[in-house]
């Protein structure tokens, strides 16, 4: 069986001092640049949004940071302006090694968000990582980074659809938590078969 590590969203944003900062965000980095040794293959995500992306509350009058609001493909929280692409804050982490073979950015359709690495969130548009996955063998993932409640969820439990068998370690990884949403994305994605550690 043919494994990979799947990096998502490890950028500057998403750190402490970021746009979108996930409670110690940074703290992913170590554990993860010393998983990387043991995998032949590495892939990145970034999350790469154009100025004025849907997902942001900035684009909606009147509503503000991690509202809901109803997008043409269901429910979307609007999120503080984060991760535009070319910006700092889009940047990967300093400190992450980045010398993987792949990096697959995401989220840069003005109208659909994508939290998952393989579909945006319309759940249909895909990214192009399960067919590079696939033509190289690869079966089984090891999922890391931020954020383990919406980033890494997402692309864990996606993974799990498309019939790849799923690790999630989750000192590797950290969370937002809005109003419980670690808890509950923790027991989908138990429900879901998604390995937690
Ligand atoms: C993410 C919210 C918005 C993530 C990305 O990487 O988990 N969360 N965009
Ligand atoms: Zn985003």
């Amino acid at each position: 069986m043919t494994k990979a590590l799947i990096v998502i969203d490890v950028q500057n944003d998403f750190c402490p001092g970021g746009a979108l900062a996930v409670p110690d965000g940074d703290q992913v980095v170590a554990p993860i640049n010393a998983m990387m040794a043991g995998f032949e293959t590495v892939i990145l995500t970034q999350d790469w949004h154009p100025a004025g992306h849907s997902s942001f509350a900035s684009a909606h009058p009147g509503r503000g940071p991690f509202d809901t609001t109803e997008m043409p493909y269901g429910q979307q929280v609007l999120w503080p302006d984060h991760c535009v692409q070319g910006s700092a804050g889009s940047a990967f982490h300093p400190d992450l090694r980045t010398d993987g073979d792949l990096i697959i950015r995401k989220g840069f359709r003005p109208q659909v968000d994508s939290y998952s690495a393989f579909f945006e969130n319309d759940q249909t548009t895909p990214t192009g990582l399960e067919g590079y996955l696939r033509t190289r063998g690869i079966s089984e993932l090891t999922l890391v980074g931020l954020a383990l409640d919406f980033c890494v969820a997402f692309s864990a439990m996606d993974a799990r659809r498309l019939g790849f068998s799923v690790n999630l370690p989750q000192n590797a990884c950290r969370a937002i938590d809005l109003d419980g949403s670690l808890a509950t994305q923790i027991e989908n994605m138990r429900q879901k078969g998604v390995i937690i550690t």
